[in-house]
């Protein structure tokens, strides 16, 4: 006899999904049970967070929702602070929750907390299944609902008793036959008005959000780049228009007479369209999958709702009559996202020891020359690593600015991109946030190389402290000067300890050849992250 774990996990297998990042607990054995025979296998975390990361990544990297499972009360509360990671990312993932009894709702049952409610701030869509019978449409809801228009979160509570309750032998429907989606294409009117302000831009400039920075929409606006000559830049960096990535890219910013924002909020990250880094004539069209997104400000002088994606297609055609105006200009963005100060060659060179952190990059490019793929957080270390080296895969923690899910997200990469070695480099206060799940690397037999830049304190808020209230009143941002690399070694991995900058090169293949999990715990000197300003107006 099926029962409402099976529907939950048939629908799950029907519509892809071969793994779930889960970490256990008593409501959701139930789901467990279900994989049995089925062609699903549990990635078992030591964190729910670092499930969700997992998720997250998987998601990310392939556009098909990446499903995180885990038990109910703390364990689900356990996991919202990655969703937030997903949500900020434009991330689709589901996360299933065991939940109370729906039996014993509202009666103090164990573990009872409104767990639809804490999530729905976190999440595009959040609920509690209420019918055994129709768990396999809960899942397909929520599938659905996580990669269609703005990619993210969503959340769906499964109550213990209707995971339990018999529902008959039925497998449940297949996939319902779903209602064809109305187009998010621009009206050709909305089109219309887009191009009359290209034609009097001198310098227009796409930006684009984090969804439309991957692979599967980025296609259409490089289209665009090139059939047209607009230069585009995404923005995914919690620094906005400082992210180092962008090198001096950042004073495009106020070079620009013409903002376009693909699905790209007018938020934080740009600096609500200020000045600086804007100039004030600037104007801005924005076009998003959803209403609320756009900007109320008054700053925007065009908002469409429409795909971002779609429009970037429709663009390439309809404004290739305009190719060619804009070439002086993509070149001086594309010369200024690739310059580099000159004293950087000698820092990557340099026999320094402490090593700088651009040391540390010279020995981690030839990797991603090879294919590696590069997943990049935390703090200072983060940042130059983000500016200093290129990677054809790269992912870094993304819009939430928060620490601690780089070793998650590269386990992830692993399994996704098998064939990779995948390097992610944090700092030594970001590794210890998911460090054990060096341990899940290891049970799952997805090596992932960590290189942690050691500089035994929490540099990025250390900054801060110097900047704001000066050199006497740093305090509390210290950390020991820990062997990390025991730690993956007392775990089963592989540990290199690296304090000389010719060292490292040998450390990272010894690490990669290792076919573990391993970290390389590299003594760096704590510098501030590199800076860019972004030119301010004129
Ligand atoms: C979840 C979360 N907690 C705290 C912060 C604030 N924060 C940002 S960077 C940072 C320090 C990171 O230290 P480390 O990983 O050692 O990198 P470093 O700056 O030293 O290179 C902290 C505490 C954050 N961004 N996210
Ligand atoms: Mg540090």
């Amino acid at each position: 006899m099926a029962r409402g774990a099976d529907l939950v996990v048939g629908a799950l297998e029907r519509a892809g999904v071969r793994h779930l990042f889960s970490l256990s607990g008593n409501q959701i054995l139930s789901v467990y049970d279900a994989t049995i025979g089925r062609d699903i296998r549990i990635i078992h975390t030591r964190h729910e967070a670092a499930a969700v990361h997992m998720a997250d990544a998987w998601g990310r990297l392939g556009e098909e929702p990446g499903v995180a499972l885990v038990t109910a009360g703390p364990g689900h509360l356990n996991a919202l602070s990655a969703l937030y990671g997903a949500l900020m990312a434009e991330s689709p993932v589901v996360l299933l929750s065991g939940h109370a009894p729906a039996g014993q709702a509202g009666r103090g049952a164990f573990q009872e907390v409104d767990q639809a409610g804490a999530a729905a701030p976190v999440s595009k869509a959040s609920w509690v299944a209420k019918d055994a019978s129709r768990l396999g449409e809960d899942i397909e809801t929520a599938l659905e609902l996580a990669r269609s228009g703005r990619p993210g979160p969503v959340h769906v509570s499964l109550p213990g008793d209707l995971l339990e309750t018999a529902v008959g032998n039925s497998e449940g429907a297949p996939a319902s036959a779903r209602a064809p989606r109305r187009s998010m294409a621009a009206a050709e009117g909305d089109l219309r008005r887009v191009i009359e302000m290209l034609e009097t831009a001198r310098r227009p400039l796409a930006l684009i959000g984090p969804a439309m920075s991957r692979p599967a929409r980025r296609a259409a606006v490089e289209r665009l780049s090139s059939a047209t000559g607009l230069p585009a830049l995404p923005m995914e960096s919690p620094r906005g228009v400082n992210d180092p990535w962008l090198h001096a890219a950042a004073s495009s910013f106020g070079r620009a007479d013409l903002v376009l924002l693909l699905g790209k909020r007018l938020d934080f990250s740009v600096r609500w369209g200020g000045a600086p880094p804007f100039d004030p004539a600037c104007r801005f069209v924005q076009a998003d999958w959803d209403a609320e997104a756009l900007d109320t400000t008054g700053r925007v002088s065009l908002g469409l709702v429409t795909d971002p994606a779609l429009l970037a297609h429709q663009l390439a055609v309809a404004a290739a009559p305009l190719a060619g105006r804009w070439s002086a200009w993509i070149q001086e963005v594309a010369a200024a996202r690739a310059s580099e100060p000159a004293e950087w060659e000698s820092r990557r060179r340099s026999a320094q020891a402490p090593m700088h952190p651009l040391r540390v990059c010279a020995e981690i490019q030839p990797l991603l020359d090879r294919g590696a793929v590069l997943v990049v957080d935390g703090g200072e270390f983060g940042q130059w690593i983000q500016a200093g080296c290129e990677s054809g895969i790269r992912m870094i923690n993304g819009l939430s600015g928060s620490i601690g899910s780089a070793l998650p997200l590269a386990i992830a990469a692993r399994l996704r991109h098998a064939d990779r070695p995948v390097i992610a480099a944090m700092g030594d206060g970001t590794f210890g946030f998911h460090a054990l799940e060096l341990d899940t690397a290891l049970r799952a037999g997805l090596p992932v190389v960590a290189v942690v830049g050691n500089d035994a304190r929490w540099n990025a808020e250390h900054q801060l402290q110097l900047q704001h209230y000066g050199a006497a009143r740093t305090l509390a941002c210290e950390l020991g000067p820990s062997r990390y690399d025991r730690v993956a070694a007392a775990l089963g991995g592989h540990g290199e300890h690296v304090e000389r900058p010719e060292d490292l090169g040998p450390a990272l293949e010894r690490a990669l050849g290792s076919g573990l999990p391993a970290c390389v715990n590299v003594v760096i000197d704590g510098v501030a992250a590199p800076t860019y300003r972004a030119a301010p107006a004129h």
